[in-house]
């Protein structure tokens, strides 16, 4: 396609540029073995969206006392399942024992070291109630909030769900973040006690979580307890009277702690975001709602045969994804997971496909960054392997180029298992749009369609509805999982996401809808450029440097221009061994959407400038393109990418 792209006829929304034709229909084998392999979900949920979530609620969730209300909507503000009471992690524990499947293995964790231990759901519930007991004894009660910052150990699910168990809101921080970040979540959150560990395994080496915490509560006055527990073996400093080792609190401790019921608001937890810049947002998730989707979506997004899968989702506890498709929605589901400690490449590259093998992992939920990295690697590494106990693959965080998509599939899946593309946020608190594997038919580099209960449109700048073409991508009814609020922020949470469309929820993301209805993200809308009056996504002209054999990963932003307002310039990385010409990769671009998307200027480059949890910053690159000095690095993961990265910048000539 080239200049004919402006399908919505409205210059200000964002323009259409990549036509992906490739289909994949669900198997018959698949389908045959589905939980769903028709539209009856769809059609129900069409019919009367809150009796569908009802329903699920009901089927999915034990509760102690029924809701009276299904919803209570007060935009921005809803209440689910109102008048019910459950308690969490008797959904996720003692409902499973009591049912016969205690010997069921919740967690196969793999340690970085390459250590492994085996959790029973029977002896996940013995710890929790132990450590429940433990938190109490410290003084922690209904109410009250309880810091994590752990490394990936089984210790980091036994603490959010004793947290649950006793009603506490749990406020976990990813054991990447440093001191500072941690002072300003902990103190935004006032809570009593910080869970910690002395250390964690990353690439080898024991990195210590307890000399960063120790430096963050100088600054917490709030905190009158920390526990540690103990797994990097590595010294720490214990304050007598306010540290104490979670083995001791453990060993001590009574070993029935009754779960209590919660009302269906009561706050779960909160959970920080910080975006690219600015103050950190304590995102408000609470009990049955949230619990309910996440079960649901669990369950249907990955046509969870619990009895027989082995699940494995490589986010880690510190984010969202860990929240929900980790603890809460597998666990409420009786799943059996791997879980695992470290990084993709220690020992070696092929760490990943050596865990699926060894635990005969069949469904397999990871990010574009990862799958990005994989393709940089080369198909070698998971060839020696044998992954063909996979089933169902999902990628989540970002859009996964059509090109990553495709390499997923055929190197990773063995060309027989379906994808399911999850578009969601930390305040969705679930999946939203995404195939159900058994009845959606796929497209490379969509999300599809959303779930069964969830409403979405695409919009233009007048919130006028985009029935083809670029817009924003908009949530149009109440959702179970949906965040209550931001901690202590009710104007920030309005003015965020209610205030852009009247009477609908902005996610921030600029979105494509095709001839057939299908969803396409295109990223953070304060990414889209605008070169000569055309609205460009990253996203696309990313897909289009991506679909080049050469090409690993691209990074593409808007740099100021004399001439065209904006101009695009991209940073690539190779996949292994590979090279290319710039001037080959402008053409391709070219090719593949048009001139209007070919980059003014190509820097090839080893690594991208990404977030913590993989995303990539284009803010920073767009710094680095106009020559800025470089704002706000503290969200970034390894700031020497982008140090290098300027160095280039100065020192390679414009290709134009
Ligand atoms: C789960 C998670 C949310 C943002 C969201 C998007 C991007 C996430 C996809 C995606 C395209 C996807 N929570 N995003 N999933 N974009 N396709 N399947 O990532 O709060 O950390 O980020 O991530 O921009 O708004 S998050």
């Amino acid at each position: 396609m080239t200049d004919e792209h402006d399908t919505s006829g409205d210059h200000d929304t964002i323009d259409a540029l990549l036509d992906e034709q490739r289909t994949f229909p669900p198997s018959e084998a698949f389908k045959r073995n589905a939980l769903v392999a028709d539209t009856s979900l769809y059609d129900e949920a069409a019919r009367d969206y809150q009796g569908f979530w009802a329903r699920q609620a009901a089927e999915l969730v034990d509760w102690q006392d029924d809701w009276h209300t299904i919803c209570e909507w007060e935009l921005p503000y809803s209440k689910w399942f109102v008048g019910g009471r459950l308690n969490v992690s008797y959904n996720c524990l003692d409902r499973h024992v009591l049912a016969g499947n205690g010997d069921r293995v919740a967690f196969h964790w793999e340690g970085e070291p390459g250590d492994s231990r085996t959790i029973t759901y029977a002896a996940l519930l013995a710890e929790v109630q132990l450590f429940a007991n433990a938190l109490k004894s410290l003084g922690v009660a209904k109410g009250d909030r309880v810091n994590i910052y752990l490394p990936m150990v089984p210790e980091a699910a036994v603490a959010m769900l004793a947290c649950a168990r006793i009603g506490a809101a749990h406020s976990v921080v990813f054991g990447g973040f440093s001191a500072q970040s941690l002072t300003d979540r902990i103190n935004d959150a006032e809570a009593k006690v910080l869970i910690t560990a002395d250390g964690g395994y990353r690439r080898g080496e024991v990195f210590p979580l307890k000399t960063a915490a120790d430096e963050a509560i100088a600054g917490c006055p709030t905190i009158e307890h920390v526990v540690v527990v103990r797994r990097g073996g590595n010294e720490v400093q214990m304050v007598p009277g306010r540290d104490h080792w979670y083995h001791d609190l453990v060993e001590a401790a009574d070993p029935v702690c009754p779960a209590e019921p919660m009302d269906s608001e009561q706050l779960l937890f909160l959970l920080y975001t910080s975006g690219t810049t600015g103050k950190p947002k304590g995102i408000m998730h609470t009990t049955g709602g949230y619990l309910t989707q996440v079960a649901f979506t669990h369950k249907y997004v990955f046509d969870l045969h619990a009895d027989t899968d082995v699940y494995w989702c490589t986010a880690d506890v510190g984010w969202i994804t860990g929240h929900s498709y980790i603890v809460y929605g597998p666990l409420a589901n009786g799943a059996t997971q791997v879980m695992y400690e470290g990084v993709p490449n220690y020992p070696a590259n092929d760490r990943f496909w050596s865990i699926i093998e060894k635990y005969g992992v069949t469904k397999f939920y990871t990010a574009p960054t990862a799958i990005r990295t994989f393709m940089k690697w080369g198909a070698q590494e998971p060839a020696k392997h044998d992954l063909s106990s996979l089933q169902l693959l999902g990628s989540v965080g970002e859009p996964i180029n059509p090109e990553a998509w495709m390499w997923y599939q055929e190197h990773i899946g063995g060309g027989t298992c379906p994808i399911v593309d999850t578009w969601w946020q930390t305040e969705t608190g679930g999946i939203m749009i995404s195939p159900l594997p058994g009845c959606t038919t796929t497209k490379p580099g969509s999300a599809t369609f959303p779930l069964p209960g969830i409403g979405a449109e695409v919009v233009d700048d007048d919130a006028q509805l985009v029935t083809h073409g670029g817009g924003y991508l908009t949530l149009t009814q109440p959702w179970p999982g949906m965040l209550r609020g931001i901690w202590g922020d009710p104007e920030r949470y309005h003015d965020t996401y209610w205030s852009r469309f009247e009477g609908r929820y902005f996610a921030g993301d600029g979105c494509k809808l095709d001839e057939q209805g299908y969803l396409w993200l295109l990223g953070r809308v304060d990414d889209v450029m605008n070169v000569s009056g055309h609205r460009i996504s990253t996203a696309e002209v990313e897909s289009a440097l991506v679909s080049h054999p050469s090409v690993a990963e691209a990074a593409v932003v808007g740099a100021n221009d004399a001439t065209t307002g904006q101009a695009i310039i991209a940073y690539v990385t190779l996949r292994g061994g590979l090279e290319v010409a710039v001037d080959e990769l402008r053409g391709h671009v070219a090719h593949e959407i048009g001139a209007i998307a070919k980059p003014k200027a190509i820097y090839f480059t080893p690594d991208l400038p990404k977030t913590r949890s993989g995303k990539i910053m284009r803010r920073l690159l767009r710094d680095v393109a106009e020559g800025r000095n470089l704002g706000d690095t503290t969200t970034l993961a390894d700031a020497s990418v982008v140090n290098e990265l300027q160095r280039r910048a100065v020192e390679a000539p414009t290709e134009d």
